[in-house]
């Protein structure tokens, strides 16, 4: 068939309002990814199911919640896709942590190594303490561009401010148990999985063993009595988790993700 100059036109137009053009994933998409979602024991509200006073009396500071479609993060995404971030941010040096409970080393690389040579899936006997993972410690200056397109959360607590910290890490990845001041977090490509418990009920772990390994060997041997509250999040949802909850991640995909701090 033949096209006619027209109709070429106006395909090329189509192609270029393409929401994507890499993939829905951002081209973050890899061959491997964890499959087990969990069940979601949170409760998951959207926009219209919570006003902002019902969140304060029965959330925000006794118990998490994931909230669904309160933002539209649209160029943000955009701007988060892998070759978006790589044309932007690739000669910019980002900060790693290592992937443990108290995250004490620190390494710099330029953002285009960590992300063609360090961001890979988990292998499931690593340590933590020996997994470099970038998230938080975020140069503001050099990435204000990027910062300035987020739309965080509307639900602050009072008196409080948001501070953000942003990261991307591969498939099984993910912080082991550990807590602080409240927040949100929110995937922007990928899945991730959370598990939370209150404060007054620490949970069993070992500081420097991933959350993977947690996931495999500690917690099918919970007791019911000693189960997480836990949920696996999507793009256009957050969760939030009070002030000192306990909480470990793992990445099902490769993720890029943001958590707004309230303090
Ligand atoms: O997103 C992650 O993997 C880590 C998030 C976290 O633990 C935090 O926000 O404190």
């Amino acid at each position: 068939m033949e096209l006619k100059a027209a109709q070429v036109v106006f395909l090329c137009f189509l192609c270029g309002l393409k929401a994507d053009p890499e993939d829905g994933e951002g081209g973050w998409s890899s061959d491997f990814s964890l499959q087990d979602e969990g069940v979601c024991n949170i409760d998951v509200l959207d926009r219209s199911q919570i006003s902002y006073q019902e969140f304060i009396q029965r959330y925000a500071y006794s118990r998490p919640v994931v909230l669904r479609g309160f933002t539209d993060n649209t160029k943000f995404r955009l701007l988060c896709s892998k070759s978006s971030l790589l044309e932007e941010f690739g000669s910019r040096t980002v900060k790693l942590s290592t992937a443990n409970t108290f995250s004490y080393r620190k390494v710099d690389v330029s953002f285009q190594r960590y992300v063609d040579v360090l961001l890979r899936p988990q292998a499931a006997d690593a340590l933590g303490s020996e997994t470099l993972y970038f998230f938080g410690d975020n140069n503001f200056t050099e990435w204000k561009s990027l910062f300035d397109q987020y739309e965080s959360p509307p639900f602050v607590l009072p008196n409080t401010s948001g501070a953000f910290s942003f990261g991307i890490a591969g498939a099984g990845t993910g912080v082991p148990f550990h807590w602080h001041g409240p927040g949100y977090s929110e995937v922007v490509y990928g899945r991730k999985r959370w598990f939370l418990y209150p404060p007054d009920k620490e949970p069993h772990f070992h500081p420097n063993r991933t959350t993977l390994s947690w996931v495999t060997e500690t917690y099918p041997n919970l007791p019911e009595e000693e189960a997480p509250l836990e949920c696996t999040i999507r793009p256009g949802e957050v969760l939030y988790f009070p002030d000192r909850w306990w909480h470990a991640t793992l990445n099902l995909d490769t993720s890029v993700f943001i958590s707004t701090f309230l303090g």
